[in-house]
């Protein structure tokens, strides 16, 4: 089955449907006729002839994967751009948008090109820090960490040297009685939690920032970023069962309801997050680096399920207002909507060029 071995190699469909309808559409060849073949084959942009390749992180060689985390480190060090006093380097301004930005783009049609277009504009800034340009933002597949609950914590992708670090400590407390101090970030409880701490191992460690807890951008305290592993939660939701049947669905707006709100997107978040990480934070979760390696693969989730139906490639629907399913306060999304990524407020009636105007001719992720 396509949807595991294929390696993702496309960033070409990446800006071809909503993200920049006009620019894009004149690029854009016929759907393609069937299967999920990648994008050179069935010809969704035929000026791409070298497509960066996305992998899974263990298919990265060691030295790879330390370079990966050495182009993090790299954006960590570097000056941010959004003009908030919270955010002290250039990784930040990522975490900045999605906090602004949050629920303007997650239980909304816009949620799977949002997430495209932020994600590549962080793979850019990776190879400005010197990731290899032949290689894309790294997925991290979920589907190989869930057989048992052990295997989430032997995972590459969590390793202490060549990974993203373990878990956060055990901390006690359940959604109706959180410990003392902390915030719970799940609308339920996550029973299978084993954590709940600061980030303690790995390049990461003791990794803090003044954005965060969910809306706050103003430059408090800071937090650090915790993990709170949940490997039932990841099978249940993110599980190779789960990817299955939503390979099944048969529109954009059954695959963006079903994935974004209950099975791929929470499974991958909670999992690493449970009740009281960073990941589960629905607004900083990118505060988490290994939120990256998760959105690259609910991306590769989603270019599968385009890729599989002719008719899916250009299907776009789903609400333009938070939750807004029944479409009773606002329209549908459309393949003419705009998508932009930067520090305006879709909800005061911001386009993309009053975003711009707004940060002050400094978007935190300009459109190309
Ligand atoms: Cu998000």
């Amino acid at each position: 089955m396509g949807f595991f071995n294929s390696s993702f190699g496309v960033l070409a469909l990446l800006l071809a449907t909503v993200v920049l309808p006009n620019a894009s559409r004149a690029a854009v060849a016929t759907p393609p006729p069937s299967g999920d073949a990648d994008a050179a084959a069935v010809g969704i942009d035929s000026t791409c002839t070298k497509p960066h390749v996305r992998k899974e992180w263990r298919r990265l060689t060691i030295d790879e994967r330390k370079s990966y985390i050495g182009a993090v480190k790299c954006m960590m060090g570097k000056p941010g751009v959004a003009p908030l006093d919270a955010v002290t380097n250039r990784f930040e301004d990522f975490l900045a948008t999605h906090i602004v930005q949050a629920l303007d783009s997650h239980f909304v049609g816009v949620f799977y090109p949002y997430h495209r277009f932020l994600l590549s504009r962080y793979e850019q800034e990776l190879w400005e820090c010197g990731w290899d340009r032949g290689l894309g933002q790294p997925f991290w597949d979920w589907t190989l960490d869930v057989e048992r609950d052990e295997d989430l914590f032997k995972s590459p992708v969590f390793d202490t040297d060549t990974g993203f670090g373990g878990n956060g400590g055990w901390i006690g407390g359940n959604f109706t009685h959180p410990a003392p101090g902390m915030i719970v970030q799940p609308p339920q409880d996550v029973p299978d939690r084993t954590g709940g701490g600061c980030l303690q191992t790995g390049p990461f460690a003791d990794l803090t920032t003044f954005l965060g807890p969910q809306n706050n951008t103003d430059k408090k305290g800071r937090n650090c970023v915790r993990r709170d592993m949940a490997p039932a939660s990841l099978r249940n939701m993110s599980g190779p069962a789960r990817v299955a049947e939503a390979m099944q669905l048969p529109n954009y707006g059954s695959w963006e309801r079903t994935t974004d709100g209950v099975s791929l997107h929470p499974g991958g978040h909670w999992g690493v997050g449970g009740l009281y990480g960073s990941m589960t934070d629905l607004w900083a979760s990118p505060a988490d680096p290994v939120f990256w390696l998760h959105h690259s693969n609910l991306d590769r989730a989603w270019w599968s399920w385009q890729t599989r139906d002719p008719a899916h490639i250009y299907d776009i629907s789903g609400p333009l207002v938070f939750f807004d399913y029944s479409n009773k306060m606002a329209g549908n999304l459309t393949l003419d909507s705009t998508v932009w990524n930067g520090l305006g407020d879709y909800r005061k009636g911001d386009d993309g060029r009053k975003a711009h105007a707004h940060s002050a001719g400094r978007a935190v992720l300009r459109l190309r």
